[in-house]
């Protein structure tokens, strides 16, 4: 059986060394995993911390991938992708040299104990709405 395709939503961040080139790493690595294609990109954007944590800034984009994938096997080639780029995973929200995050599974509603999908940090972040605007504006 095919699996549908997906259009799915991941957002990128990095406040750890060379920034843009983990976001680089990153895009290459989603776009070469199975039955997956990249489809868009938004803008790069400097980000100060959430809630004022005493970090270094990030940098945050959000691309557009279409997917065979189930949001399962995309979370772990995610994670394997963030300890590709040496993601020390020590505690939550700290200094990362990539975090991918889904933000978006098509319409799906997913609330398991390591998966909520939408991500529920959407609402509150300025920088992921105005990213996904930038993509679906440009979904065609
Ligand atoms: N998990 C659950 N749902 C999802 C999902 N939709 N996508 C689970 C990805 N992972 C999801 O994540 C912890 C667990 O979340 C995973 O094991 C996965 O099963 P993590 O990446 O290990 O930890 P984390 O990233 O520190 O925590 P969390 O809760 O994912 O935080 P966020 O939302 O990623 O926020 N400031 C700026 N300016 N820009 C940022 O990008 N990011 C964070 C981290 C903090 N401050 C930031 C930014
Ligand atoms: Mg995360």
């Amino acid at each position: 059986m095919t699996a549908a395709r997906e259009t799915v939503f991941i957002a990128l961040g990095s406040n750890l060394g060379d920034r843009a080139a983990h976001l680089a790493r990153a895009r290459a690595a989603l776009a070469a995993l199975p039955a997956t294609s990249l489809a868009a990109a938004s803008t790069v954007e400097e980000t100060a911390p959430l809630g004022g944590a005493a970090q270094p800034a990030y940098l945050n984009q959000m691309v557009r991938l279409v997917t065979g994938l189930t949001p399962r096997e995309l979370l772990a080639a995610c994670q394997g992708i963030e300890r590709a780029a040496g993601r020390d995973r020590r505690e939550r929200w700290a200094s990362r040299t990539l975090d991918l995050d889904i933000v978006l599974f098509g319409t799906r509603t997913i609330s398991e104990p390591d998966l909520t999908v939408p991500h529920p940090g959407l609402a509150h972040r300025d920088f992921w709405q105005r990213e996904l605007a930038e993509l679906r504006a440009d979904d065609r």
